[in-house]
């Protein structure tokens, strides 16, 4: 198979840097959730930090795959206050969104340089993105019936999502 070409190499590396960013982003929402008696939210996003660390490993090992070079570049600081808990899931919700609109602009790329394997690596994101997004989405839900006075039922109910 050819080399990857470089158009495809730097927005794959773009999305690498992108996945680490959704990890750390997670990461630190646990940590908030953690010391503010959400024990069952800060799991949701340990889980999810891992899984998007995941996701930035099977970018990095199809591109060195590719005849590519998988970059670690610096990421940028993730936010660490936040006002409460829904606010945390409107803002995932919204990045997951930013996420699946990230992922169709590399598969138009590879699409229109006919890299007919990038877009069939990219098909198992793309199916990915729709199952996140309804996932945090239901979080949101979750959250909000809940309220100030059931949260601690919120909280039990998110602990057991995936
Ligand atoms: Fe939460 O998504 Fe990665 O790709």
């Amino acid at each position: 198979m050819n080399k990857i070409k470089q158009s495809i190499e730097k927005s794959i590396n773009k999305q690498i840097n992108a996945e680490e960013f959704s990890a750390r982003l997670y990461k630190s929402m646990a940590s908030w959730c953690d010391v503010n008696g959400l024990p069952g939210c800060a799991k949701f996003f340990w889980a999810h930090g891992d899984e998007e660390m995941e996701h930035m490993m099977r970018f990095v090992k199809y591109l060195n795959n590719r005849g590519g070079h998988a970059l670690f570049d610096a990421v940028e600081k993730p936010q660490q206050e936040f006002k409460d808990i829904t606010e945390i899931f409107e803002l995932a919700n919204k990045h997951e969104e930013e996420v699946t609109k990230m992922i169709n602009d590399m598969y138009a790329i590879a699409e229109k340089e006919k890299d007919y394997a990038t877009c069939n690596m990219l098909q198992w994101f793309i199916a990915e993105q729709v199952e996140e997004e309804a996932l945090f989405g239901e979080c949101l839900d979750t959250i909000k019936c809940a309220g100030k006075t059931n949260i601690f039922l919120a909280d039990q109910a998110i602990a057991g999502k995936e």
